[in-house]
């Protein structure tokens, strides 16, 4: 027996974790780790189950290469040898822009796909690249990037010291938190209940977080931009506005507003306009307070105009970058650039002309990229920890496009609805065998703080992720060598030629030398470490890999501090309060406020012992309250005569769904979680429990304009008692 340490890999709350080993290396127990400066003992029912994922019978093993509808076992040489000839045949014929890749949710946290993802997209040399980024979270990337320079300078919430939240459109009772890094998200916000402060919720459902809150008010789908708009409005309407940064674009921004008036939005919101008013003078009288928005207002048709004018709420409150506001955290990895100017669209899409944004196309045009013919055509397709046939927008038009590839592969622990299509599946190794650092979430945290958990298992003869990820790359760039020694050399050579990084003129053969990790990619954490801001070569402290080793629970390196405008990198230095992009959707905006809204609308939500797609095929995190069910209100019932289930019709699909009539949920809207519908894939435990994809029924015709997001929330249904529908 053995107690060993690990970052829970499974959401954005990045819990410690304490396990207990066997002798044969299976896990007997999972705690929260007490000593966890960060999480401080915190854990999920998933976070628990991490022994039951980690063992699944259900995982590969070995690659998989299809012929026909015939599955083999293949050998990682065989595997990597199908893959070149797949590869090479496309491009011999349709040149580079054939191949496509699509990046998956866990790319987001795993060491492979932060340090990896970036160097074989540019092997691959394509425009089509996509990822679950823009069925997510693209329209604060953009809005950040317009507003301050950079799309991943994102305000979170001062979780722990505001005096007042405002949350739309996310459940971390259920989620555990997004694009705001917080283990233990509902013990903080009841921590701030407990100082005196308020939590306020805008959602259409009165979801777990809403009834831990002060107040919730429900809103109508997609309208939170008009919501959000209608506060500003009465900032400036009642003077209450005390900026206390520079800003360019305040006069555009105070006459934008002048068009969303309380009274106006509230017809369009369903928020009374005296609820409107009140809040916006209760933000503007705190003593400290935040605005935060996540999914439920990114993943509409107006998502990046919602992000934005949650910043700008922050912006004219005086609550940006200032303790118990929204602040800027500072990751341990985090490496500053010059200034730059942050644009998107800077090519579009080749069928449907969407814009480019951080260099990703949206996967809400993935199926036509595919399905149409011409150059440029995608025919040899790459997915690396995604699920986009059950994930991505109309996901049901992609398992047919899927299937008319020339080549796929798929780099993923499970044969699933995904990645049956694949030609070549290259599974990862099991969770404990691989080392865990979030790059990209610690730069997102409500504390900043460093943990590095290294492999708990050894790969007894597979290859890590990050060595999958690599392979692929050489593969795609025909060059041979050692990527890591490359991606070292390059960035310690910028490095050295940067003025006052810290190695400034330094020799850079020697501070190579002196970097330590048993791996490629260890050594390119020491490596960033170092360069970071608490880095012993560039920043202001020791941090570097040997440092995080010796602290196995996580170091905690201090409250958010204040960083304007140092982490600005706008060209003109200061917030860019009305980014000219931005002031033009809002054109569009106007134009819908009158529209007569849709009689019924479908949303989705998370369940506390789900993640999307994927982890249904662990037994006890199924069943009971996490099934796919349609949340409906109760009048809608009635009105509609509908009994235990119904066909819910979209413009792209039909479902028969189950029920689950409550009150919870506002008239007109319905309620169905994403990431079922499981069929084609070889789990035995999701098999039985299948249920229906939200996916069917979504739209990919549908986009937040500028940043080309995906549109879950607010897609007009219909709704048919199954016995109409078997009477025809
Ligand atoms: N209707 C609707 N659709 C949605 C959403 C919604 O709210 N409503 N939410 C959207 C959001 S926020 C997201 S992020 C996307 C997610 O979209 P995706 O990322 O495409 O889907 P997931 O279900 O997360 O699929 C993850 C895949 O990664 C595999 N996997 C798990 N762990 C690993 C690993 O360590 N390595 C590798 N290589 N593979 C791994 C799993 O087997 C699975 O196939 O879904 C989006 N889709
Ligand atoms: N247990 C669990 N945890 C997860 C995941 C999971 O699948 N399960 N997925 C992970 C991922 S990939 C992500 S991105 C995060 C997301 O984390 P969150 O953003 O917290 O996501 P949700 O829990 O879906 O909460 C979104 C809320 O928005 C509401 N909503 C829907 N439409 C609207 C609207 O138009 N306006 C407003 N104001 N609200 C609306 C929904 O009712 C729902 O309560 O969670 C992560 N954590
Ligand atoms: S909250 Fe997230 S990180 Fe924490 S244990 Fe649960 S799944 Fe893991
Ligand atoms: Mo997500």
């Amino acid at each position: 027996m053995s107690t060993v340490h690990r970052t829970c890999p499974l959401c954005e709350a990045v819990c410690g974790l304490t396990l207990t080993l066997d002798d044969g290396g299976h896990v007997t127990s999972v705690r929260g780790d007490r000593d966890d400066p960060f999480s401080k003992g915190f854990i999920c029912p998933k976070g628990a189950s991490l022994g039951r994922l980690d063992e699944d019978p259900d995982r590969l093993r070995k690659p998989l290469i299809r012929d026909g509808e015939l599955w083999r076992e293949a050998t990682w040489d065989e595997a990597f040898t199908a893959v070149q000839r797949g590869l090479d045949q496309v491009s011999e014929r349709h040149g580079r822009q054939s191949a496509g890749i699509y990046l998956g949710n866990p790319s987001a946290h795993s060491m492979a796909g932060a340090l990896y993802a970036t160097p074989l997209i540019k092997a691959l040399g394509t425009r089509n690249v996509f990822s679950a980024s823009t069925a997510d979270q693209m329209p604060k990337h953009v809005a950040s990037g317009l507003m301050f320079g950079h799309p991943l300078t994102i305000a979170v919430p001062d979780l722990d010291r505001t005096d007042y939240l405002l949350m739309l459109g996310a459940n971390p009772l259920e989620s555990n938190g997004s694009l705001c890094t917080a283990p233990d998200f509902p013990g903080r916000l009841k921590a701030l209940r407990a100082r005196g402060g308020r939590l306020v919720v805008v959602d259409p459902r009165r979801t777990r977080t809403a009834s831990l809150a002060d107040e919730h008010v429900f809103v109508r789908p997609g309208t939170d931009a008009y919501l959000l708009f209608g506060l500003v409005h009465t900032l400036f309407a009642e003077d209450l506005t005390r900026i206390s940064h520079e800003v360019n674009g305040l006069d555009e921004v105070r006459e934008a507003a002048k068009h969303f008036p309380p009274d106006v939005v509230a017809r369009r919101t369903g928020v009374p306009a005296q609820v409107i008013v009140r809040l916006a003078r209760e933000l503007a009288a705190a003593r400290t307070a935040a605005a935060y928005a996540r999914i439920g207002t990114c993943t509409t048709e107006f998502g990046t105009l919602a992000q934005w004018l949650v910043d700008v709420l922050n912006v004219l409150t005086g609550n940006l970058d200032r303790p118990g506001g929204a602040m800027f955290p500072k990751g341990a990895t985090e490496f500053g650039a010059g200034r730059r100017t942050y644009a998107v669209g800077r090519w579009t899409s080749r069928v449907r002309g969407l814009p480019e944004a951080n260099g990703e196309l949206p996967v809400a045009t993935l199926a036509d990229e595919i399905e149409t013919p011409g150059d440029g055509q995608i025919r040899f397709l790459l997915t690396v920890a995604g699920n986009p046939v059950l994930s991505a927008p109309h996901g049901d038009r992609l398992d047919r496009a899927f299937a008319q590839l020339d080549f796929m592969v798929s780099v993923d622990p499970y044969l699933n609805e995904t990645t049956r299509h694949a030609h070549v599946i290259l599974p990862p190794p099991r969770v404990l065998q691989s080392g865990h650092f979030d790059f990209t979430l610690l730069g997102f945290a409500v504390r900043n703080y460093a943990r590095y958990s290294p492999p708990l298992l050894p790969l007894d003869g597979r290859p890590s992720e990050a060595q999958i990820l690599a392979r692929l790359a050489m593969i795609a760039s025909g060059l041979e060598g050692d990527l890591d020694a490359f991606v070292i050399d390059q960035m310690l050579r910028k490095a050295v030629d940067l003025p006052g990084s810290g190695v400034e003129g330094r020799d850079p053969a020697e501070l190579r030398a002196s970097l330590e990790g048993e791996t490629g990619a260890e050594r390119r954490l020491d490596l960033m470490l170092r360069l970071g801001p608490y880095g012993e070569w560039a920043g202001k402290g020791e941090l570097s890999l040997r440092k995080l080793l010796d602290h196995p629970h996580g170091l905690d390196l201090g409250p958010l501090e204040p960083r304007l405008p140092e982490v600005l990198r706008t060209a003109s230095g200061l917030i860019e309060l009305a980014p000219p992009l931005l002031v033009e959707d809002v054109q569009r905006l106007r134009g819908r406020l009158e529209e007569e809204p849709p009689e019924l609308v479908l949303i989705g939500r998370r369940h506390l012992r789900s993640n999307n797609s994927w982890l249904h095929n662990v037994g006890p995190l199924v069943g009971g309250s996490n099934t796919c069910t349609l949340q409906i209100n109760p009048a809608d019932v009635a009105r509609l005569g509908l009994d235990g289930e119904a066909v819910v019709r979209s413009a792209k699909g039909e479902l028969t769904v189950p029920l689950e009539p409550t009150d919870t949920i506002m008239p007109g809207v319905v309620s169905l979680p994403h990431g079922w519908g499981h069929a084609g894939s070889t789990q035995s435990v999701a098999a039985e429990h299948a249920g229906v994809s939200a996916n069917a029924l979504t739209d990919e015709s549908a986009i937040d304009v500028p940043s080309g997001n995906a549109v879950f929330n607010g897609v007009p249904v219909t709704i048919l008692p199954t016995a109409v529908i078997t009477a025809h």
